[in-house]
C-alpha cells in the first residue's frame, strides 16, 4: 500500500493503514516543526489507537460530551499527538465550558501544524478543559491510568442508580493507554490494586511495552514482571506480541469487553519510532524530533510521500466518519431515543442526570444544614464537617466519597441509612473506601468529578502531601473536588512532628485556582461548605480541626456567613476605628478573639478578623477588602498555626505573625500551644508592642 498508489482500488485494510500512517506523519511532521515534543510513541501506538477510536469506541465526534460515551485516557500524555491526531481525524467539534456546542472542529489541522505554540489547541500534553475530546489533563506519568479508575467507579455507581431494566443509560467503557513510566508510578499500583479489589470491569488498560523511557532501555532500572503483578492484583492480564497487529488488538479488546468482574490489563510490544531506520527502539525516538533526513527516510518506510507534510490523503477523514462517526453517531441517537422514553418514564432520575450534567445542585440541597449554638467547650472541625457530610450526602444523590482509611478520625463515613459502601457487589454505596492510597484517592476523585459526581477525599492534612499532584491537576482541570482535611495543625499533639502539618496551608494557597478554607468554629465549617457546594470549577480544600474548638457566640460576634468573602471583621472596637488588627484562622480564631476582649477591656481599640479562606478574600472588591483591613491601620497581627511565609501581604512590613519555623514537637496540645506561643496573652502582647504599649 502506498499513498503515491493510491489510484489502484484501496482494500478496507488499505485504508487502515492509509489511515494509520497519517496519525504517525502528522505526529512526525507536528514534532519536527515545533522542534520538541515526543515523536517514538505515537509512531509505534497509531495502529493501537486507530483500532480503539475507529473500530471498537463507542464516541460520536460530533458530540464529544455525550454522557454515554466510552472514555479514552492517553496516560502517557507525553505522545499527545496520537490524540490530536485522532480528534483532527475523526473531526471532533469543539464545546464551550457552559456545555454549548460551538460548531467548530476541536483540532484543525492549522493547530497541529503549530503544535506547543501559544494558543493551539494542540497543546504540550493532554489539557482538559482547553481541548475538546480530552477526557482528563495527563502528563505527569500514572495520573491519567489512577484518574481512569475513578471514571470507572463513576460509571459504575451511574449505572447503579439510574439504569432500569431496558434502560441501560450509563453502559460505557473507560480505555487507557500507559507506558512503563506509567507503570513505575507509585500512583498506578495504588489504583491498580484499588481497581482489582473492586472488580472494575468496565476498564481497559494497554500498557505500552516497548522497553524504552528516557535513560534508556527499561533493563537500567524496571525488570519485574508486570504482567505477573497485575494477575496479582485481580485483573486480566492479555497481550498482543505486536503493536501493527490490528485484527489481535482488536480481538484483545472484545475480549475484554466480554470479560466480566475484572478489569483488563493489555500488553501491547511496541517499537518505539516504528519505522525509522536510525532511531526504532532507542531512547533517541522518545523526545526530540527525528531530523527531516529520518522523516523522510520513515516515510519511505511507510510508503509515504517523502516531502509531504501534514498530508491527510483522500479517503482518510471519510474512513474515519464511517468507522467511529457513524458508529457513535447511531450510538448517541439510539441513547437520546432511550433517554427521552427514560424520562416519560421517570422524569425525576432523568432530572437528576441532567441537574449532574451541567454541575448543578439539586433544590434544596442545603436544607437542615446544622446551626450550632454558642458553646465555649464546642466542637472540633471534624465533628461539625462529619454532620455536614451527612445532610449533604442526603440531600445530594450524585454526592459520594470517602477517606484514605481515616474515616473514623476524619470523620467522613456517611453514617445515614441507606449510605451504604461501595464495594464490586454494592455499586450504589456512597461510601468509597479507598484504602491507605492517598494519591490514587485524589485521582480517583478527580476522575469521578469528570464523570460529573460530586466527591469528596478526606485524609489527615499531613498526608495532603501524598495526594498534591492530583490536587494540583484538579486546579487546572477546574474541577469541583473536594478535599476533607482534618488534623489540621498540632491538635494530634502526642503524634509529634511526622503529624504536625506546618507549610501545608501555603503549599495548597499557591495552587492557582485551588480554595483553601481553614474554618474556625463549628458555625465557619457550615458556611465553608455552603461555599464550596456551590463551585462549579474550582476544587477546594478544608483545613479541620481534631479538637473541639469553642463555638462562638454569634449573638456578639458577626454572623460565620461572612466565611463567603474568605475573611471579615469578626469583633470589632465599638464604633469601629481600630488601633490594632488580630487576623486568625481556624484553631487560632477563638484565641484572637480571647485577645481582642482582653485589648478592648484595657481600652485598646482592637478589632479581630477571621480569615478562613485568603483567594475567596482575594476575589473581593477592593472596597471591601479594605472595609476588613483599613490600610490606615498598619498594626496587626496574624496567628496562625502554620508556615508563616506569606502573611506578610495581610499584616504589611509593619506587622508580625505568631506561626510555625519549625516542625513542631510531640506533646500535649496545651504545651504545644505555651510553647509555640499559640496563647491569647502572647497576642494580646504582640498587639500592644506594635502599638508601642508593650
Ligand atoms: C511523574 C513524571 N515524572 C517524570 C516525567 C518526565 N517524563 C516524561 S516521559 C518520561 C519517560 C516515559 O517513559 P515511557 O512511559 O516508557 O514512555 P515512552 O518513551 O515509552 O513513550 C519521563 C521520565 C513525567 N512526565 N512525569
Ligand atoms: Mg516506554
Amino acid at each position: 500500500m502506498s499513498a503515491t498508489r493510491a489510484a489502484q482500488p484501496m482494500t478496507d485494510a488499505d485504508t487502515a493503514q492509509l489511515a494509520i500512517n497519517t496519525i504517525r506523519t502528522l505526529s512526525m511532521d507536528a514534532v519536527q516543526q515545533a522542534k520538541s515534543g515526543h515523536p517514538g510513541t505515537p509512531m509505534a501506538l497509531a495502529p493501537l489507537i486507530y483500532t480503539i477510536w475507529n473500530r471498537v469506541m463507542r464516541f460520536d465526534p460530533q458530540d464529544p460530551i455525550w454522557p454515554n460515551r466510552d472514555r479514552f485516557v492517553l496516560s502517557n500524555g507525553h505522545a499527545s499527538m496520537l490524540l490530536w491526531s485522532v480528534l483532527h481525524l475523526t473531526r471532533t467539534q469543539a464545546v464551550d465550558a457552559d456545555y454549548e456546542r460551538l460548531g467548530q472542529p476541536s483540532v484543525t489541522l492549522e493547530d497541529i501544524r503549530r503544535f506547543r505554540q501559544l494558543e493551539s489547541k494542540a497543546p504540550g500534553h493532554p489539557e482538559y478543559h482547553w481541548v475538546s475530546g480530552v477526557e482528563t489533563t495527563s502528563g505527569p506519568l500514572g495520573q491519567g491510568v489512577a484518574t481512569s479508575v475513578g471514571m470507572a467507579i463513576g460509571q459504575k455507581w451511574l449505572a447503579h442508580r439510574y439504569n432500569r431494566p431496558g434502560f441501560d443509560l450509563f453502559d460505557y467503557d473507560i480505555y487507557a493507554v500507559c507506558g512503563d513510566g506509567c507503570m513505575m508510578e507509585g500512583v498506578a499500583s495504588e489504583a491498580a490494586s484499588l481497581a482489582g479489589h473492586l472488580g472494575l470491569d468496565n476498564l481497559c488498560w494497554v500498557y505500552d511495552n516497548n522497553h524504552i523511557t528516557i535513560e534508556g532501555n527499561t533493563g537500567l532500572a524496571f525488570t519485574e514482571d508486570i504482567a505477573a503483578r497485575f494477575l496479582a492484583y485481580g485483573w486480566n492480564v492479555l497481550r498482543v506480541g505486536d503493536a501493527n497487529d490490528i485484527d489481535r488488538i482488536a480481538h484483545a479488546l472484545a475480549v475484554f469487553r466480554q470479560t466480566q468482574g475484572r478489569p483488563s490489563f493489555i500488553v501491547l510490544d511496541s517499537h518505539i519510532g516504528y519505522g525509522s531506520p536510525h532511531k526504532q527502539d532507542t531512547a533517541a525516538a522518545h523526545g526530540e524530533p527525528l531530523g527531516e533526513e529520518e522523516i523522510r527516510l520513515c516515510k519511505r518506510s511507510y510508503g509515504w510521500p517523502e516531502d509531504a507534510k501534514f498530508l491527510v490523503p483522500d479517503g482518510v477523514y471519510e474512513h474515519f466518519a464511517a468507522g467511529i462517526g457513524a458508529r457513535g453517531a447511531e450510538a448517541r441517537r439510539r441513547w437520546t431515543e432511550l433517554f427521552a422514553a427514560y424520562r416519560a418514564k421517570y422524569p425525576e432520575p432523568a432530572a437528576e442526570i441532567e441537574q449532574m450534567q451541567r454541575r448543578e445542585l439539586p433544590a434544596g440541597w442545603d436544607r437542615n444544614l446544622p446551626v450550632f449554638p454558642a458553646d465555649p467547650k464546642g466542637l472540633a472541625g471534624r465533628d461539625a464537617s462529619g454532620q455536614v457530610l451527612n445532610v449533604l450526602a442526603q440531600n445530594i444523590p450524585w454526592f459520594l466519597g470517602g477517606s484514605a482509611d481515616l474515616g473514623p478520625s476524619n470523620k467522613t463515613t456517611l453514617t445515614y441509612a441507606g449510605a451504604g459502601d461501595f464495594q464490586a457487589d454494592t455499586p450504589g454505596g456512597k461510601n468509597l473506601h479507598f484504602g491507605i492510597r492517598e494519591h490514587a484517592m485524589a485521582a480517583i476523585v478527580n476522575g469521578l468529578a469528570l464523570s460529573k459526581l460530586r466527591a469528596f477525599g478526606a485524609t489527615f492534612f499531613i498526608f495532603s502531601d501524598y495526594a498534591r499532584p492530583a490536587i494540583r491537576l484538579s486546579a487546572l482541570m477546574e474541577l469541583p473536588t473536594i478535599f476533607v482535611f482534618t488534623h489540621d495543625a498540632m491538635g494530634d499533639g502526642e503524634d509529634g512532628p511526622t503529624h504536625q502539618p506546618v507549610e501545608h496551608l501555603l503549599s495548597l494557597r499557591a495552587i492557582p485556582g485551588l480554595v483553601t478554607l481553614r474554618p474556625g468554629d463549628a458555625n465557619e465549617v457550615v458556611e465553608a461548605y455552603r461555599y464550596v457546594m456551590q463551585l462549579r470549577h474550582e476544587p477546594a480544600a478544608l483545613a479541620l480541626s481534631r479538637q473541639p474548638l469553642p463555638t462562638l457566640d454569634r449573638s456578639k460576634y458577626a454572623p460565620a456567613a461572612g466565611v463567603a468573602q474568605g475573611a471579615y471583621v469578626l469583633g470589632d472596637a465599638p464604633g469601629g476605628n481600630p488601633q490594632v488588627i488580630l487576623i486568625a484562622t481556624g484553631s487560632e480564631l477563638s484565641l484572637a478573639a480571647e485577645a481582642h476582649e482582653k485589648l478592648l477591656a484595657e481600652g485598646i481599640r482592637s478589632r479581630v478578623v477571621s480569615m478562613p479562606s485568603w483567594e475567596i478574600f482575594d476575589h473581593q472588591t477592593q472596597a471591601y477588602r479594605d472595609s476588613v483591613l483599613p490600610p490606615a491601620v498598619t498594626s496587626r497581627v496574624a496567628v496562625e498555626q502554620g508556615s508563616t511565609l506569606g502573611w506578610e501581604r495581610y499584616v504589611g512590613t509593619a506587622g508580625r505573625v505568631i506561626g510555625m519555623k519549625t516542625f513542631g514537637a510531640s506533646a500535649p496540645l496545651k504545651e504545644l500551644q505555651r510553647h509555640f506561643g499559640f496563647e491569647p496573652d502572647r497576642v494580646a502582647a504582640a498587639a500592644r508592642e506594635l502599638l508601642g504599649k508593650g
